[in-house]
């Protein structure tokens, strides 16, 4: 478009143009130092950890981040000409913009290895954090996947790795060859015990390149776990071009979020870490519980209405919720379903946290598309619903609605296979086999999905789970959008 070739870029240069109602760094971008390596600086980064950094540089220069992507260097070419600015868009009653800066660097790895690994044996970074996504940890079961191709090549060639797993281990490798103090290795993806998880991939990597540096990760190392909230939609061209023309200059990648944001983090690092309490983050000894409460009673229904919406043709989570069958729905499953057993953190009131997240559901100001929460299904069903499913045999409980998002989300990859729509998803070679072989006949078609061992192994044997999906796959009828109205009326 003609505006964009001519309009000015987000910089420092343009920095002092913007209108006076944009908040921009507090604190002199040069004069900060690099303290963080960041692996995965896409949206839900910028919007979450790195405005909690930018706050903290104010009074902190030490705490600047280095953005990795392991993939794409899209991040990296969007902010190059950008200084690494870049515009969050708040989205409340009272929209607000805010330009962060905490970003001093972003790499992209498979293009600047070498300058990677540089960065991940300087003394000077003492934390390295992470936003793969459930996929990125490349686990299986209840460890890290041998089998997976990254790891694979990673542990046949560790000094010039491909996962996030391998740079780690290679920048942990180095600083113990050199004598230098590790950085603490902090998760903050929506897996339940991330840090533990990610401990376990780390030392079975390690144990099988060199079995002192495992030994001495073991004894060194901290992977504090965090749990990490903040609903953050997908950049679209209306987001760049509100806020080019509030700026008066143009952003070639803002990010847009919820203005509610949680961040919770053990307090449990292996070398100095910045003062995250001083920005609004909650240091906790124990914080299992948080992070199971926040995946079971908000990732999990928002899964749910991804993929009992999507049948419905339903596009957004505020349309979903403005949908009376669908927010009623949702609504019995999380108070009658989940919040019941949830082993939740002493004090903690899992009905009024469920009315919030209702009302997070419900901001008409953000347009959080169902198709975006419906990617990577076969990694999330796990963490988000089958835990609950298992508690709530456990504890005696009905089933039947807890498995009829699971059973939408079998339906769901049928129709996009059988439609050729992609499905964004580790499996989707496989996925795409079973949708396209499906028949819509439910004694069929849920004993070949409940054979993907890596969604469902430690459940698919038990029979009233293999029964409940079956009937409520049953009772998806063709998964038409009649269909499952029906269906989640009577469950
Ligand atoms: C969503 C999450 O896309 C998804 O799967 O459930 O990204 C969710 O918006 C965040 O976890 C909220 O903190």
């Amino acid at each position: 478009m003609s505006t964009k070739t001519t309009r000015a870029v987000l910089s420092r240069a343009t920095l002092s143009s913007l209108p006076d109602a944009v908040e921009r760094p507090n604190y002199a971008l040069d004069d900060v130092d690099i303290g963080i390596v960041h692996f995965g600086p896409g949206a839900f980064h910028r919007a979450h950890q790195a405005v909690y950094l930018d706050a903290l540089l104010a009074t902190d220069p030490r705490w600047s981040i280095c953005g990795v992507s392991l993939h794409s260097a899209g991040v990296r070419d969007a902010l190059a000409t950008q200084d690494g600015l870049y515009t969050l868009a708040l989205l409340d009653e009272q929209p607000s913009l805010r330009v962060i800066g905490s970003l001093r660097e972003i790499l992209c790895a498979p293009q600047q290895q070498a300058q990677v690994l540089t960065r991940l044996a300087q003394p000077q970074i003492k934390l390295v954090t992470l936003t793969i996504t459930e996929k990125g940890y490349c686990l299986a079961g209840d460890g890290l996947d041998m089998a997976h191709p990254d790891i694979v090549h990673d542990v046949a060639s560790p000094q010039t790795p491909r996962s996030a797993i391998g740079y780690l281990v290679a920048g942990l490798r180095e600083r113990h060859r050199q004598g230098t103090a590790p950085f603490t290795v902090l998760s903050c993806d929506n897996l339940a015990d991330n840090g533990g998880r990610l401990r376990g991939a780390v030392l079975a990597f390690a144990e099988r390149i060199d079995s002192a540096l495992a030994q001495w990760i073991e004894r060194e190392v901290a992977f504090p776990r965090s749990m990490v909230d903040s609903i953050t939609p997908a950049t679209d061209d209306a987001l760049r071009e509100r806020v080019c023309s509030q700026l008066g200059v143009a952003d070639a990648w803002p990010i847009q979020r919820e203005a509610y944001t949680q961040w919770v983090v053990e307090d449990r690092f292996c070398n100095a870490r910045p003062a995250l309490e001083s920005v609004g983050v909650t240091l906790s000894d124990d914080i299992a519980g948080y992070d199971r409460a926040k995946l079971r009673l908000l990732n999990g229904p928002h899964s749910t209405l991804a993929y009992v919406g999507s049948l419905m043709g339903i596009g957004t989570v505020a349309e979903a919720m403005r949908d009376e069958a669908l927010a009623g729905f949702v609504e019995r499953l999380m108070r009658q379903d989940m919040a019941p057993t949830l082993k939740a953190p002493q004090g903690f009131d899992a009905q009024a946290y469920t009315s919030a997240i209702l009302a997070r559901f419900r901001n008409p100001a953000i347009a959080h598309k169902l198709s975006q929460i419906a990617w990577d299904g076969s990694q999330k069903l796990p963490v988000r619903l089958m835990g609950t499913i298992a508690d709530a045999l456990d504890a005696g409980a009905d089933i039947a609605r807890l498995c009829l998002p699971v059973a939408a989300w079998m339906h769901f990859v049928r129709r996009q296979a059988q439609a050729g729509e992609r499905l964004v998803d580790p499996l989707e070679a496989r996925l795409g086999e079973l949708g396209r072989a499906a028949s819509g006949q439910a004694e069929a078609d849920v004993p070949a999905f409940l054979a993907l061992d890596s969604v469902f192994a430690p459940w698919s044997g038990d029979a009233r789970i293999r029964q409940s999906i079956t009937e409520a796959y049953a009772a998806l009828g063709d998964g038409s959008p009649q269909a499952t109205r029906e269906a989640i009326r009577i469950v």
